[in-house]
């Protein structure tokens, strides 16, 4: 759309636009959708941007290509990948961001309807988004269970696994009394595995907010990639990130704020006249 295409909703397609639709109490159900790139100011490194991401940096360990590591037939194969990176981005040594706080202050205002998140980091609920907010689009490290039988595994055993780069087995047994010594693994997505029950369960969301503010994320991976899309047309869409992504820019109400997170959260807030607040809840946090 050129810059002469009408709105439908907000005044102009600005951060001061949007800061005076939210001023006006007219977001009241708010969809957030978050990826890496809203923790990169964390310390943790994304997957795809050049030189720093997580893609960049594995020929240490010497896979055949990036996504192998979080590919389930070369897990089966060779899951010491996998735990390397797990001890490193495990929940527990990072501090949420001021994004992160941003989120969990729309919240606290009463008018955060639900969060998607594609980040296994869990700084979300960190900064104190409650677990009923909280979609975990590709799962967590919450839970951990067996690739074969499926049977759950015990949280003190995995979390001494991680922290030895070694690898749990299950200690399920058959009903015959074989034991079944399978792969145990986070149950978080790993390529062509189903997402979790609770994303599908509440995809239709976005067609019922009233704002989507999407942050961090490349908008490169299906399904999450499509929610932006089930939102109506006439519904702003705040894109927070540092390159434009899934076509959003496209429709007469998308709001491009081209930037790093933190620095973009900082002028929503301030055109929402929330900025001292957030400041102040981020140092809490
Ligand atoms: P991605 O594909 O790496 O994309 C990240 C996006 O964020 C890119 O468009 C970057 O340009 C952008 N970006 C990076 N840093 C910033 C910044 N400071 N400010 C603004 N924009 C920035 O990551 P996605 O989340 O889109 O991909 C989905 C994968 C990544 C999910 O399955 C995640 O589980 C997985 N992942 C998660 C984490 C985590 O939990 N923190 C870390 C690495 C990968």
């Amino acid at each position: 759309i050129d810059e002469n295409t009408p709105t439908q909703t907000l005044d102009s397609r600005t951060v001061e636009a949007v800061g005076k639709y939210i001023k006006d109490g007219r977001a009241k159900r708010i969809v957030v959708m978050t990826g890496a790139g809203i923790s990169t100011s964390a310390g943790i490194p994304d997957f795809r941007s050049p030189g720093t991401g997580l893609y960049a940096n594995l020929q240490r360990l010497k896979l055949p290509y990036a996504e192998a590591v979080f590919t389930l037939d070369y897990f089966r194969n060779n899951p010491l990948p996998f735990y390397i990176l797990a001890q490193e981005l495990y929940p527990g040594q990072f501090r949420p961001t001021i994004t992160h706080a941003f989120i969990n202050l729309l919240n606290e205002k009463g008018i955060l309807l639900k969060l998607f998140t594609q980040n296994i980091d869990c700084l979300e609920r960190e900064a104190g988004v409650p677990d009923d907010k909280i979609i975990e689009a590709h799962g967590s490290f919450a839970n951990q269970s067996c690739i074969d039988c499926k049977g759950s595994f015990p949280k003190d055993l995995m979390l001494k696994a991680i922290n030895e780069k070694s690898v749990p087995h299950c200690l399920h047994k058959s009903p015959s009394g074989e034991p079944c010594d399978g792969l145990v693994k986070p149950n978080i997505v790993f390529f062509g595995e189903q997402l979790p029950g609770a994303f599908f369960d509440n995809r239709d969301l976005p067609s019922t907010a009233d704002l989507i503010i999407v942050m961090g994320t490349s908008l490169s991976v299906a399904p999450f990639s499509q929610l932006p899309s089930f939102a109506h047309d006439g519904t702003p869409r705040v894109l927070i990130n540092s390159e434009a992504v899934g076509g959003l820019g496209s429709r007469t109400d998308d709001v491009l704020m081209l930037g790093d997170c933190d620095g973009q959260v900082r002028k929503l807030a301030e055109a929402c006249g929330w900025l001292e607040e957030l400041e102040a809840m981020w140092a809490m946090t």
